[in-house]
């Protein structure tokens, strides 16, 4: 810990030192300012007409073994979703397809394993990850815990992007995860990280964590060095027959603040509005936008929950008047 508490960050062309304090304070700061500040950091460093649309699929579902205390795959837990073996690598190049017709220009494809083995499936998934590849996407995946042969194999592959989450602060994430620790997915991160791929690493805002808890989780994700490319914010879907299936849904006004914060201490990231964009309004989301965060998953599905219909998600890029990347009439015959 007392590594990361020295931990420097960039902002805005010079070093500066990144504490736990000034996290706090800036996660305390009021909301209008808050935002204003994070718009500031943005526009620094993007551009708004930029809000990246990506694509997910489940390319392997359900009976996990692992416990995570959010997630519908989990086997031990009574979801709706119904176990799928791997996918063909030929199906999973239609959807990645389908995917960069509606306009997505990242595939990210998640596979409920608590690690990789080094076996056929491992090889298929190689597969499909230089498949998405060749069509000119970005290839993501997201497999649980790997080795450093892996990372390294998924690299040579052509995999852009490994998605790995720390979800939550060191100290709650033992009250939502029991069969793994942090320092396993710190672990993972440096893998694939030294395998020379670039690092997609969030987490789930609205568990029953505090607000020193999302303090600490955007100090860690922060103090990350490099920091990673690709951070994930998502609002917990609480699903039926999961441990959170009751939690209360999550304060917009938290979310938000969430995602102004991960802009500022992480200028160069892509901030992604991820799960849980059901339940936001689309001027919510548009707030979202302000405070940082430029991309969204694309599709009526995320890997097993629903997202909003592509049709809402065009019409809102048109009220913004932003780019779809796809004409309006290809997109309703795709
Ligand atoms: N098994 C792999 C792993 O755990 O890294 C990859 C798949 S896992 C479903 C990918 C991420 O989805 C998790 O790290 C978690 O952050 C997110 N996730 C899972 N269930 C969720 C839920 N109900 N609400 C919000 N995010 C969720
Ligand atoms: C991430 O942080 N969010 C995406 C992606 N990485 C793989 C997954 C969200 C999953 C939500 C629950 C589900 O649909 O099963
Ligand atoms: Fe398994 Fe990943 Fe779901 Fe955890 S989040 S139960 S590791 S699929």
């Amino acid at each position: 810990m007392a590594m990361i508490e020295r931990g420097f960050f960039r902002f805005r062309c010079c070093y500066a030192l990144v504490t736990i304090d000034y996290v706090r304070e800036l996660y305390r700061t009021p909301f209008l300012k808050l935002v204003a500040q994070a718009s500031r950091v943005h526009e620094a460093n993007h551009n708004y007409d930029d809000i990246q649309r990506c694509t997910l699929l489940s390319v392997k579902t359900g009976g996990c073994p692992e416990d995570c205390a959010y997630c519908p795959q989990a086997a031990r837990y009574h979801t709706d979703v119904t176990v799928q073996k791997l996918m063909r690598s030929e199906d999973v190049l239609e959807a990645a397809r389908n995917a960069k017709a509606n306009g997505a220009t990242r595939f990210c494809m998640g596979a409920a394993w608590r690690e990789v083995r080094d076996n056929r499936d491992f090889d298929e998934v190689l597969k499909m990850v230089r498949g998405v590849s060749e069509l000119g996407l970005e290839a993501c995946a997201t497999l649980g815990m790997l080795t450093e042969s892996q990372a390294t194999r998924l690299k040579e592959a052509g995999l852009h992007a490994y998605n790995h989450n720390l979800d939550t602060s060191r100290e709650f994430y033992s009250e939502i995860i029991h069969t793994r620790d942090y320092d396993d997915r710190l672990n993972t991160i440096r893998h694939v990280r030294d395998a020379g791929i670039t690092v997609c690493c969030g987490g789930i805002i609205g568990m029953g964590e505090s607000d020193e808890d999302r303090i600490r989780f955007l100090f860690t994700l922060a103090s990350l060095e490099p920091q990673p490319e690709s951070v994930p914010i998502n609002a917990l879907v609480a699903v039926p027959g999961t441990p959170l299936e009751d939690q209360d849904p999550l304060d917009t006004f938290i979310f938000v603040r969430t995602i102004a914060c991960a802009r500022i201490l992480m200028p160069k990231a892509r901030v992604r509005l991820s799960a849980g964009r059901l339940r936001l309004s689309q001027e919510a989301q548009t707030l979202a936008f302000m405070a940082g965060a430029n991309s969204i998953f694309l599709g009526d599905r995320l890997l097993t929950t629903p997202n909003p219909e592509p049709d809402a998600d065009y019409e809102l890029f048109e009220k913004l008047g932003l780019e779809c990347g796809v004409m309006n009439s290809e997109l309703r015959s795709a």
